[in-house]
């Protein structure tokens, strides 16, 4: 085939990549912007190679004129996430996109590879509008932890300097590092419901102080101002003895102290 023409092909792949890397990276501005955490850290595209392209058709006794239907990984998408968790959150986030549409699902983070390769790979089509009209493409997504590409990423260019004759010493150490790899995700999952503790437990402290704050700005309309100041005294010795619990019955209490006193003016 002439370079011409591959250029031709492989042009709306690029234009998929460019879209779908946009729109993950979109999706962690979202998060940002409403202060939530992103099940996504990173995201990177790429398209296959020519030479890449060639080989796989060659290993794989794929007819060249049909590797755009054979070959689901032309255009690659690699989101990458903190924690384990993290990676079924990405894939049901796109499971509700309009669109794109999974034609298929690989879970080799439940059933490694025989080589310890870790991942979640999803197929999915997606559609770019070109000069010719609008194409439907595959487009591979690999989901992994920051940890299993790592891991990927040195077995990827070990894989590459060795072809299929990689030592077995080599084998056995990269064997033993994605075991090591698979621990460190799980120490990091228990750290990760931690960071969820304390995340969740600074929203409730920081909604429980705006509704005594409103409270007292609001008594000092109606109240004994002599009262509120008492109040406002107590509020500051609960905030900075930091007992969440206390703090929240002395909201509670002061609901009703502001309830008595709205009741007072309606009569
Ligand atoms: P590149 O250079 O990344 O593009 P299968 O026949 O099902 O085993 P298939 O059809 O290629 O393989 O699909 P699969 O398993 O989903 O793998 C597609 C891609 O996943 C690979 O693309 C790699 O990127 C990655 N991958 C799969 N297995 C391994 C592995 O053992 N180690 C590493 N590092 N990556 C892996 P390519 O085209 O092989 O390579």
């Amino acid at each position: 085939m002439e370079i011409q023409l591959w250029r031709e092909i492989l042009d709306p792949y690029s234009l998929a990549v460019d879209e779908l890397v946009t729109k993950f990276n979109h999706i962690i501005d979202e998060y940002k912007h409403v202060g939530a955490y992103s099940p996504i850290e990173q995201v990177t595209g790429r398209v296959k190679t020519i030479s890449s392209i060639l080989e796989k058709a060659q290993k794989k006794g794929i007819e060249l004129s049909t590797f755009e239907d054979n070959i689901d990984d032309i255009a690659g998408i690699r989101v990458i996430c903190q924690f384990v968790e993290d990676i079924y959150k990405v894939s049901d986030i796109i499971r509700r996109r309009s669109d794109m549409t999974i034609v298929a699902e690989k879970d080799y983070i439940n059933k490694a590879k025989p080589s310890g390769y870790r991942s979640y790979h999803i197929v999915v089509s997606y559609s770019v509008e070109t000069l010719k009209g609008t194409k439907d493409l595959l487009v591979e997504i690999q989901v992994r932890t920051l940890a299993m590409n790592f891991w990927a990423t040195i077995e990827h260019s070990l894989q590459y300097k060795y072809k299929s004759n990689m030592p077995e010493n080599i084998k056995d150490r990269l064997s033993s590092a994605a075991e090591a790899i698979l621990i460190l995700d799980r120490e990091m999952s228990v750290v990760r419901d931690e960071i969820m503790d304390a995340q969740n437990s600074f929203t409730i402290k920081a909604n429980i102080v705006a509704d005594i704050l409103t409270n007292i700005q609001n008594l000092y309309k109606v109240a004994n101002k002599q009262e509120v100041i008492k109040i406002q005294d107590e509020f500051f010795r609960i905030y900075q003895n930091g007992d969440q619990t206390e703090l929240s019955q002395f909201s509670h209490e002061l609901d009703l102290i502001s309830a008595r006193y709205r009741a007072q003016t309606l009569r």
